[in-house]
Protein backbone atom coordinates (compact mmCIF):
# COMPACT_ATOMS: atom_id res chain seq x y z
CA UNK A 1 0.00 0.00 0.00
CA UNK A 2 1.87 3.12 -1.56
CA UNK A 3 0.33 6.38 0.86
CA UNK A 4 2.24 9.54 1.66
CA UNK A 5 1.30 10.03 5.23
CA UNK A 6 2.48 13.34 4.49
CA UNK A 7 0.07 14.43 1.98
CA UNK A 8 -3.05 11.84 3.11
CA UNK A 9 -5.77 12.99 4.95
CA UNK A 10 -8.21 10.55 7.46
CA UNK A 11 -11.59 10.77 6.43
CA UNK A 12 -14.01 9.65 9.72
CA UNK A 13 -17.49 9.89 7.75
CA UNK A 14 -20.67 10.20 10.32
CA UNK A 15 -19.73 7.82 12.94
CA UNK A 16 -22.81 9.35 14.90
CA UNK A 17 -25.31 7.24 17.40
CA UNK A 18 -27.73 7.59 15.07
CA UNK A 19 -25.67 5.70 13.26
CA UNK A 20 -25.10 3.40 16.07
CA UNK A 21 -26.69 0.16 17.48
CA UNK A 22 -29.40 2.07 19.58
CA UNK A 23 -29.57 4.85 17.32
CA UNK A 24 -32.43 6.37 14.98
CA UNK A 25 -30.94 4.48 11.43
CA UNK A 26 -29.01 1.93 13.51
CA UNK A 27 -26.34 0.18 11.13
CA UNK A 28 -25.71 -3.52 12.77
CA UNK A 29 -21.95 -3.34 14.49
CA UNK A 30 -21.86 0.64 13.35
CA UNK A 31 -19.91 1.34 16.89
CA UNK A 32 -17.08 -0.98 15.96
CA UNK A 33 -15.71 1.14 13.59
CA UNK A 34 -14.73 3.66 16.28
CA UNK A 35 -11.51 1.92 18.01
CA UNK A 36 -10.33 1.37 14.44
CA UNK A 37 -10.27 4.88 13.38
CA UNK A 38 -8.47 5.89 16.92
CA UNK A 39 -6.10 3.70 16.05
CA UNK A 40 -5.85 4.67 12.46
CA UNK A 41 -5.85 8.51 13.66
CA UNK A 42 -2.18 9.56 14.93
CA UNK A 43 -1.15 8.30 11.36
CA UNK A 44 -2.41 11.67 9.82
CA UNK A 45 -1.45 14.97 9.82
CA UNK A 46 -5.03 15.65 8.27
CA UNK A 47 -7.98 14.51 10.52
CA UNK A 48 -11.52 15.45 9.35
CA UNK A 49 -14.83 13.41 10.97
CA UNK A 50 -17.68 14.44 9.45
CA UNK A 51 -21.31 14.94 11.09
CA UNK A 52 -24.65 14.31 9.19
CA UNK A 53 -26.73 17.34 10.26
CA UNK A 54 -30.15 17.78 9.16
CA UNK A 55 -32.75 20.14 10.72
CA UNK A 56 -36.15 18.77 11.81
CA UNK A 57 -38.58 17.51 8.67
CA UNK A 58 -35.65 17.20 6.34
CA UNK A 59 -36.43 15.95 3.22
CA UNK A 60 -34.69 13.05 3.67
CA UNK A 61 -37.18 12.07 6.52
CA UNK A 62 -39.85 9.67 5.39
CA UNK A 63 -42.10 11.12 8.10
CA UNK A 64 -41.58 14.50 5.69
CA UNK A 65 -43.62 12.75 3.12
CA UNK A 66 -47.05 11.71 3.80
CA UNK A 67 -47.77 7.96 2.80
CA UNK A 68 -44.21 7.41 2.82
CA UNK A 69 -42.39 5.04 4.97
CA UNK A 70 -38.50 4.72 5.90
CA UNK A 71 -36.20 2.97 3.15
CA UNK A 72 -39.03 3.80 0.44
CA UNK A 73 -37.42 5.40 -2.63
CA UNK A 74 -37.52 9.26 -2.80
CA UNK A 75 -37.77 11.49 -5.66
CA UNK A 76 -34.76 11.31 -7.29
CA UNK A 77 -32.60 14.18 -7.08
CA UNK A 78 -31.07 16.25 -10.12
CA UNK A 79 -28.81 13.77 -10.37
CA UNK A 80 -30.27 10.78 -8.78
CA UNK A 81 -28.65 10.46 -5.61
CA UNK A 82 -31.60 11.43 -3.33
CA UNK A 83 -32.91 8.16 -3.65
CA UNK A 84 -34.07 6.95 0.03
CA UNK A 85 -36.15 8.20 2.33
CA UNK A 86 -34.97 7.15 6.41
CA UNK A 87 -36.25 7.38 9.45
CA UNK A 88 -36.08 10.86 11.63
CA UNK A 89 -31.63 10.59 12.11
CA UNK A 90 -28.87 13.22 12.97
CA UNK A 91 -31.16 16.07 13.86
CA UNK A 92 -28.95 19.50 14.56
CA UNK A 93 -28.05 19.24 18.44
CA UNK A 94 -29.79 16.22 19.40
CA UNK A 95 -27.83 13.43 21.34
CA UNK A 96 -28.63 10.89 17.59
CA UNK A 97 -26.69 13.62 16.26
CA UNK A 98 -23.22 13.71 18.37
CA UNK A 99 -20.20 11.84 17.56
CA UNK A 100 -20.86 8.53 19.23
CA UNK A 101 -18.59 7.86 22.48
CA UNK A 102 -16.04 5.23 21.44
CA UNK A 103 -15.42 7.83 19.21
CA UNK A 104 -12.01 9.58 20.04
CA UNK A 105 -12.81 13.40 18.83
CA UNK A 106 -10.22 15.04 20.23
CA UNK A 107 -7.05 14.18 17.78
CA UNK A 108 -9.72 15.70 15.20
CA UNK A 109 -8.80 19.12 13.61
CA UNK A 110 -11.52 19.42 11.36
CA UNK A 111 -15.46 18.72 11.37
CA UNK A 112 -17.42 19.44 8.65
CA UNK A 113 -21.53 18.93 8.74
CA UNK A 114 -23.39 18.12 5.84
CA UNK A 115 -26.93 17.74 5.17
CA UNK A 116 -28.27 20.90 6.85
CA UNK A 117 -29.94 22.60 3.94
CA UNK A 118 -33.85 22.05 5.00
CA UNK A 119 -34.81 20.64 0.86
CA UNK A 120 -31.31 18.99 0.07
CA UNK A 121 -29.74 15.48 1.15
CA UNK A 122 -25.95 14.81 1.44
CA UNK A 123 -24.96 11.99 1.13
CA UNK A 124 -21.22 12.73 0.14
CA UNK A 125 -18.29 14.61 2.30
CA UNK A 126 -17.98 16.81 -1.11
CA UNK A 127 -21.24 17.80 -2.78
CA UNK A 128 -24.68 18.00 -1.36
CA UNK A 129 -26.88 15.24 -3.27
CA UNK A 130 -27.51 18.06 -6.86
CA UNK A 131 -23.88 17.07 -7.17
CA UNK A 132 -23.03 20.79 -7.72
CA UNK A 133 -23.01 22.26 -3.91
CA UNK A 134 -19.69 21.64 -2.04
CA UNK A 135 -19.35 21.05 1.23
CA UNK A 136 -16.08 23.35 1.32
CA UNK A 137 -14.17 20.20 2.06
CA UNK A 138 -12.01 19.65 -1.22
CA UNK A 139 -11.19 23.62 -0.46
CA UNK A 140 -10.13 22.94 2.97
CA UNK A 141 -8.33 19.49 1.71
CA UNK A 142 -6.35 21.28 -1.28
CA UNK A 143 -5.49 24.28 1.12
CA UNK A 144 -3.94 22.18 3.14
CA UNK A 145 -1.79 20.13 0.61
CA UNK A 146 -3.66 16.91 0.55
CA UNK A 147 -3.65 14.72 -2.48
CA UNK A 148 -4.90 11.33 -0.71
CA UNK A 149 -8.16 10.71 1.36
CA UNK A 150 -8.32 7.64 3.57
CA UNK A 151 -11.85 7.08 3.91
CA UNK A 152 -13.69 5.10 6.98
CA UNK A 153 -17.05 5.52 9.24
CA UNK A 154 -21.03 4.69 8.23
CA UNK A 155 -22.11 3.72 6.03
CA UNK A 156 -20.12 2.04 3.73
CA UNK A 157 -22.64 2.04 1.14
CA UNK A 158 -23.91 5.33 1.25
CA UNK A 159 -21.71 8.78 2.87
CA UNK A 160 -18.29 6.77 2.34
CA UNK A 161 -19.49 5.73 -1.18
CA UNK A 162 -20.44 8.56 -2.51
CA UNK A 163 -17.45 10.70 -0.69
CA UNK A 164 -15.17 7.60 -2.24
CA UNK A 165 -16.59 8.34 -5.70
CA UNK A 166 -16.35 12.53 -5.25
CA UNK A 167 -12.74 12.09 -4.12
CA UNK A 168 -11.83 10.08 -7.18
CA UNK A 169 -13.53 12.49 -9.35
CA UNK A 170 -11.76 15.33 -8.13
CA UNK A 171 -8.68 13.85 -8.59
CA UNK A 172 -7.80 12.42 -5.19
CA UNK A 173 -5.87 9.16 -4.78
CA UNK A 174 -8.48 7.09 -2.50
CA UNK A 175 -8.82 4.35 0.11
CA UNK A 176 -11.45 2.64 1.57
CA UNK A 177 -10.31 1.04 5.13
CA UNK A 178 -13.04 -1.36 4.51
CA UNK A 179 -13.42 -2.57 8.52
CA UNK A 180 -13.63 0.17 9.56
CA UNK A 181 -17.13 0.85 7.78
CA UNK A 182 -20.52 -1.18 7.99
CA UNK A 183 -22.76 -1.12 5.31
CA UNK A 184 -26.94 0.01 5.76
CA UNK A 185 -27.50 -2.41 2.32
CA UNK A 186 -30.42 -1.00 1.63
CA UNK A 187 -31.98 -2.19 -0.50
CA UNK A 188 -30.49 -5.10 -0.20
CA UNK A 189 -27.25 -6.03 -2.25
CA UNK A 190 -26.20 -1.87 -2.18
CA UNK A 191 -23.20 -3.12 -0.45
CA UNK A 192 -21.65 -5.09 -3.31
CA UNK A 193 -22.98 -2.98 -6.06
CA UNK A 194 -21.33 -0.06 -4.59
CA UNK A 195 -18.44 -2.18 -3.44
CA UNK A 196 -18.25 -3.11 -7.08
CA UNK A 197 -18.79 0.90 -8.37
CA UNK A 198 -15.81 1.77 -6.29
CA UNK A 199 -13.24 -0.63 -7.97
CA UNK A 200 -14.49 0.48 -11.21
CA UNK A 201 -13.68 4.08 -10.04
CA UNK A 202 -10.08 3.22 -8.91
CA UNK A 203 -10.71 3.25 -5.24
CA UNK A 204 -8.31 1.61 -3.12
CA UNK A 205 -10.25 -1.02 -1.05
CA UNK A 206 -7.78 -1.89 2.10
CA UNK A 207 -7.60 -3.13 5.42
CA UNK A 208 -6.51 -1.45 9.00
CA UNK A 209 -4.26 -4.36 9.24
CA UNK A 210 -2.36 -3.30 6.28
CA UNK A 211 -1.54 0.24 8.21
CA UNK A 212 1.84 0.49 9.91
CA UNK A 213 -0.15 0.88 13.27
C1 LIG B 1 -26.25 8.36 5.77
C2 LIG B 1 -28.36 7.67 5.24
C3 LIG B 1 -28.86 8.93 5.52
C4 LIG B 1 -24.82 8.01 5.93
C5 LIG B 1 -26.73 9.63 6.06
O1 LIG B 1 -24.11 8.67 6.72
O2 LIG B 1 -24.37 7.04 5.25
N1 LIG B 1 -27.07 7.40 5.36
N2 LIG B 1 -28.04 9.89 5.93
ZN1 LIG C 1 -28.81 11.72 6.68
Amino acid sequence: MDIDYRSSALLAVDVQNDFCPGGALAIADGDAVAPVVNRLVPLFPVRVATQDWHPAGHVSFASAHPGKAPYDAAEPGADGRAATLWPDHCVQDSQGAAFHPRLDERPFNFVVRKGFRQDLDSYSAFFENDGITPTGLDGLLRGLGVDTVVLAGLAFDYCVYFSAMDARRLGYKVFVVVDATRPVDAPPGNAAHTEARMLQAGVHLVQSSEFPV
